[in-house]
C-alpha cells in the first residue's frame, strides 16, 4: 500500500480533497498545489514507482502482489475487492512507509480492516512497522555515504534526516511515530559512521493546528547559524522520489540552502531499486510465514 496521487491535473482538486478527509480546500489551496506539482514536472513518479517495485516483488518472490492507494486510483478498499474477487484467502500487507503512527499506517489498515469485515476476506498480515530491518538500514547507510562523498569532507558535513510532520496531538495517544523515526536514523548514522547529525520534520500542512518540529527549513537556519556549509539530507521517512520529496527537498530545502551558501545533497530515494525489492520481500516472507491459516 502507498499514498496515491493524482493521474493528471483534472484529479488534484478531488485528491486533494480525500486527503482532507472529504472537506474541499479553497481555490487557492489547489492551484498552490497545482503548482507545486508544475514545478516537478508536471505529476509525481509515485505512482509509477509503485506498480514498478509491486512488479518486481512479484516477479522475485513468486507470489501474486497487488498494489492499493490510501488517496487515489487504485484505492485501498478496491484492491481489497479484487483480491477477494481473485479468491485471495491470505497473504501479507505492507504498507511503503518504514515507521507506524496511527494516523498515517494506521488509516491504511484501518481501511484494508474494514474492506476485509465487509468482505469476510481474505486474511491478511499487516504489518505495522519495518524501520529498523536491517536490509533497510543498509540501504539507507549505503545512499548516505554515497551523498556524503558529493561533498567536501574537509568542511565537516552534516547530515539531516527527515520525515513527514505530523500533528502534535499525536502525542496524546503515546504514538511510536517520533521515537521511530530517531531509532532508525539513529541505526542509519551508526551503519555509516556518522557523528554530525540531526533530525527535523518535514512538509507540515497549514492547518491551524501546531505540527512535529524542528522543520527542516528552520534546522537549515540553524546549521548555518553554527557554521555548517555542506548538508546531506535523508528523508528517512519516505522510500521513494515523489511531491514531498522532489519539491519540498529539491526545490524548497534546496532553494533556502542555496541562499544561506550552503551546499545541499539529498540521499537517493530507495525507489524500484533491487535492494528496496529485496527489503520487500524479506519482510513479506516473515510475515507470510507467521500468517495463521484462514479460518474455514
Ligand atoms: O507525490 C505525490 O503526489 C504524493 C506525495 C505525498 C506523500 C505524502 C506522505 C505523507 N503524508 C502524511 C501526512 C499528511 C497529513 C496531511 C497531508 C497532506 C498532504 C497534501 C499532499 C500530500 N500530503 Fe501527505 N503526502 C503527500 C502529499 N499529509 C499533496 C495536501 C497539501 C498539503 O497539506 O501539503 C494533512 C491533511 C489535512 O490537511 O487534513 C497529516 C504522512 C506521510 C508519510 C507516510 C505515508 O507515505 O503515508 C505521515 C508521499
Amino acid at each position: 500500500m502507498a499514498y496515491g496521487t493524482p493521474a493528471g491535473p483534472a484529479d488534484i482538486a478531488p485528491y486533494y480533497t480525500h486527503i482532507r478527509g472529504g472537506r474541499t480546500p479553497s481555490p487557492e489551496k489547489i492551484a498552490e498545489l497545482a503548482a507545486r506539482y508544475d514545478a516537478i514536472g508536471g505529476l509525481s513518479p509515485l505512482l509509477d514507482i509503485t506498480r514498478t517495485v509491486a512488479d518486481a516483488l512479484q516477479a522475485a518472490s513468486g507470489v501474486p502482489v497487488y498494489m492499493g492507494m490510501k488517496h487515489w486510483h487504485p484505492f485501498i478498499d478496491a484492491t481489497v475487492e479484487r483480491m477477494h474477487a481473485d479468491g485471495v484467502t491470505g497473504g501479507a500487507a505492507i504498507v511503503l512507509a518504514p515507521h507506524y503512527s496511527r494516523i498515517s499506517v494506521g488509516t491504511y489498515i484501518k481501511t484494508a480492516k474494514e474492506t476485509i469485515g465487509r468482505l469476510g476476506g481474505p486474511h491478511l498480515r499487516f504489518v505495522e512497522s519495518w524501520h529498523l530491518h536491517p536490509l533497510f538500514i543498509t540501504a539507507l547507510a549505503d545512499r548516505v555515504r554515497a551523498a556524503l562523498a558529493r561533498l567536501d569532507a574537509s568542511r565537516g558535513a552534516h547530515v539531516v534526516f527527515t520525515a513527514h510532520s505530523l500533528p502534535k496531538r499525536i502525542a496524546e495517544f503515546q504514538d511510536p511515530y517520533p521515537l521511530q523515526l530517531v531509532e532508525s536514523a539513529k541505526a542509519v548514522a551508526q551503519a555509516a559512521g556518522v557523528t554530525r547529525w540531526s533530525f527535523a520534520f518535514q512538509s507540515a500542512s497549514a492547518t491551524g493546528e501546531a505540527w512535529l518540529g524542528p522543520d527542516v527549513l528552520d534546522a537549515l537556519r540553524d546549521l548555518r547559524a553554527k557554521d555548517v556549509h555542506d548538508v546531506a539530507v535523508c528523508p528517512i521517512g519516505f522510500v521513494a522520489d515523489h511531491l514531498e520529496v522532489l519539491y519540498d527537498l529539491d526545490v524548497e530545502a534546496h532553494r533556502l540552502a542555496h541562499e544561506l551558501g550552503m551546499r545541499f545533497v539529498r540521499t537517493e530515494s530507495l525507489n524500484a531499486s533491487p535492494e528496496f525489492v529485496a527489503i520487500l520481500a524479506a519482510i513479506a516472507r516473515d510475515a507470510l510465514e507467521t500468517t495463521a491459516p484462514p479460518s474455514a
